[in-house]
């Protein structure tokens, strides 16, 4: 197990960067124009943001306002360690307007300023989703009382006002997540069914582009990584938007894997989707595995399983990597405590899919990516006798 990325090069884990690296790269961004604090921010050298800092790649994380500002060593490892941040939560309609005409957006506007303050870029997490929607609207995302009519208005009225009221503020926006099924076919929710097909995805972007014309619109979903179904629909469906010329700037990879399946082709996909014009990102990345009961949910079974993890964390990383369109790499999280995996799967228990153990330790897994995001901003030239002859 790599322990350490600190023999490579001349970083080191006690020097501090005045922001240097960040201000002129993050000014010129969508999304980062408002961002402009006066006080430098200051990271480690050794950090992943600092480490994606020159390459040009933010390292991202998805944030639970529930601990972020009130959890000291949560709010510090979100500062230092990363140079994105993605509302876990917050953002989803359920949450931004729980009661039908009144909007909350204190959670979400809290993200934003602490992002601004220490010089992240946001990904604004999702505008058109079954999931996560308000009761008022629908308990199931597949069903509904309201009529066809009535959710076309809403949903133009969800996307404009939403994009609106973070102008300025998003680097790229998930606009609509998880609108195909694993066998491919379109996802049958409230929204295919009031516009009588895929309309709603084109709709959607044209709204939020016209509500803030700089921002990244993309269309995120799971199971991308792997050849399939799937990931030949969404490929010919985002191809069929670019030739309509829909405003779609990219496509997330969200990347929930688990060390029982294989490891995904995901460079290729990335890449064939890159090739078609677009940008990508790894937007929601774990690697989950088999665990113990609870409480000791994340606890491997299997005391080897820590070594397939740091494989799978460090592919993942270097699929992005060897794509020079993937933008961005975000982990959904960084603390085993606070991650979904746990929760959702528990028959047979899953977890430990993140970088940072329950007690906010990093894990193996947050060196090999240290160690990976090292040797790519550079690893340092040999100058001994006979180096380079
Ligand atoms: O991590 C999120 C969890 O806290 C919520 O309860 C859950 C509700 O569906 O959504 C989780 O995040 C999802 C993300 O928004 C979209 N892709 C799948 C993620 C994991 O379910």
């Amino acid at each position: 197990m790599v322990r350490s990325a600190l023999s490579i090069g001349v970083l080191s884990a006690t020097v501090l960067l005045g922001g240097v690296a960040l201000t002129s790269s993050a000014s010129a961004e969508p999304g980062a124009a408002a961002a402009a604090p006066s006080k430098a921010v200051r990271y480690p050298a050794d950090s992943l943001r600092a480490l994606g800092d020159r390459i040009g790649l933010r390292i991202g994380t998805a944030v639970n306002m529930d601990e972020l500002g009130s959890n000291t060593d949560y709010t510090k490892i979100t500062a230092e360690q990363f140079s994105s941040v993605t509302p876990e939560n917050v953002m989803k309609w359920q949450l931004v307007e729980p009661t039908r005409g009144t909007y909350d957006w204190a959670p979400a506007d809290r993200l934003v300023a602490f992002a601004k303050t220490n010089k992240q870029l946001v990904r604004g997490h999702t505008l058109v989703w079954h999931s996560q929607l308000p009761t008022w609207l629908s308990s199931d995302g597949y069903t509904t009382t309201l009529s066809n009519d009535e959710l076309k208005a809403l949903l133009k009225k969800h996307v404009q006002d939403q994009v609106k009221h973070f102008k300025g503020d998003i680097w790229q926006w998930d606009v609509v997540n998880e609108a195909f099924d694993d066998d491919g076919k379109p996802r049958q929710t409230v929204w295919y069914k009031a516009w009588g097909g895929l309309g709603y995805i084109a709709d959607a972007f044209r709204w939020a582009h016209e509500a803030d014309p700089k921002a990244l619109l993309f269309y995120n979903d799971y199971n991308l990584e792997f050849t399939g179904p799937k990931s030949n629909a969404v490929y010919d469906f985002v191809k069929t938007l670019k030739a309509q010329r829909v405003p779609i700037d990219g496509v997330g990879f969200q990347g929930h894997l688990d060390t029982q399946y294989g490891f995904p082709d995901l460079q290729n996909n990335l890449q064939r989707f890159a090739d078609l014009g677009l940008k990508v990102a790894e937007t929601e990345v774990d690697v989950r595995t088999f665990t113990q009961a609870a409480p000791n949910v994340n606890t491997p079974t299997d005391p080897l399983a820590p070594y397939a993890q740091e494989s799978y964390w460090s592919r993942a990383l270097k699929a992005c990597l060897a794509v020079r369109e993937c933008i961005s790499f975000t982990p959904w999280g960084f603390g085993d405590t606070y991650s979904w995996i746990p929760g959702w799967f528990d028959n047979p228990q899953e977890g430990a899919a993140l970088l940072y153990d329950a007690d906010l330790k990093p894990k193996s897994q947050y060196y090999v990516i240290q160690q990976d995001l090292a040797l790519a901003a550079g690893a340092p030239r040999r100058n001994g006798p006979g180096a380079g002859h």
